[in-house]
């Protein structure tokens, strides 16, 4: 120690201090964070919900940035793959998202799209859309929009309106073949594709894998003259997740 010798010491007890703070605080940080994804965790279970938990990052890569989800929206969003796909082939038009929930699809499509009009009958679907599409940084590029898809179609226009109906729950797959004339929420498939029709020349309609495809072909032939329809298998990790139907006028 010499005469300058305590202040050294401080010095140097202060450089210590100030890296055991910063390590405190990473470790205090990273408990609070391991606390809170367990709380997560252990209410994803006890809602049944585990098995979207585990897959949340297909769901939303940027899902640690602060995802807002609920109980149907963990078993009904698009994962984040498909969706991209569905935003490159559904062009950069105005895009209408008529069944919004917390977003999956709105977010990819306002990548792409110059327009998206994202409708949710449940105000607090598109509050959480809301606050994902910020997260994604593409909220300003979408209309958000709080009605009935089915009672607002009428003042809708579009190029392309998108339809990712409720299926009725996880309960879809338990059967073999799903029924849309039956099995859809909250109208049937026969009635949504006609309505959605007189919305845009392009009508793109996600579907359980296990749809009717005779019932898809039917709806195009509905028409006079038929619309072009092409069925598309969705697979995610190699696994056949679900069905896009797109519909196309081909007077357009
Ligand atoms: P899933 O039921 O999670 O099947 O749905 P998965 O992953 O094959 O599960 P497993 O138990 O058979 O192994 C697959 C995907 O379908 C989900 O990620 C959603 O994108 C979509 N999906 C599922 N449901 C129940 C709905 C729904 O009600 N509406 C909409 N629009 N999409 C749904
Ligand atoms: N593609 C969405 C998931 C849609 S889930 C995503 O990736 O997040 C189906 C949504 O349809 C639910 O959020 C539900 O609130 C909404 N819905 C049900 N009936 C509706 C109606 N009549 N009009 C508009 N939205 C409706």
């Amino acid at each position: 120690m010499d005469e300058n010798g305590e202040s050294q010491t401080s010095e140097l007890d202060g450089r210590h201090e100030i890296t055991t703070t910063g390590k405190k605080k990473r470790a205090r940080r990273l408990r609070s964070h391991r606390r809170a994804l367990s709380e997560f965790a252990l209410q994803a279970v006890k809602e049944g919900l585990l098995k979207y938990w585990l897959q949340r990052y297909l769901l939303f890569s940027r899902f640690d940035d602060g995802i807002k989800m609920d109980e149907e929206g963990w078993f009904s969003v698009t994962p984040e793959l498909i969706a991209r796909h569905h935003a490159s082939r559904c062009g950069n038009g105005i895009v209408i998202d008529c069944f919004t929930g917390v977003g999956g699809n709105a977010i990819q499509f306002a990548m792409k799209s110059s327009h998206v009009i994202a409708v949710d009958i449940n105000p607090q679907k598109i509050e959480y859309a809301q606050h994902n599409a910020s997260i994604y940084g593409v909220n300003d590029r979408i209309d958000f929009v709080v009605g009935d898809f089915f009672q607002m179609a009428c003042r809708l226009k579009g190029d392309t309106v998108f339809l990712s109906p409720p299926w009725g729950g996880p309960d879809y797959a338990k059967v073999v073949t799903y029924d849309i004339r039956s099995m859809l929420k909250p109208h049937d498939g026969y009635h949504l594709f006609k309505i959605a029709k007189t919305v845009a020349s392009k009508v793109v309609l996600f579907l359980p894998r296990n749809v009717d495809i005779n019932q898809l072909a039917e709806l195009s032939l509905s028409l006079n003259p038929p619309w072009e329809l092409e069925v598309e298998k969705n697979f995610l990790n190699g696994k056949f997740k679900a069905i896009t139907a797109y519909f196309n006028c081909r007077a357009t």
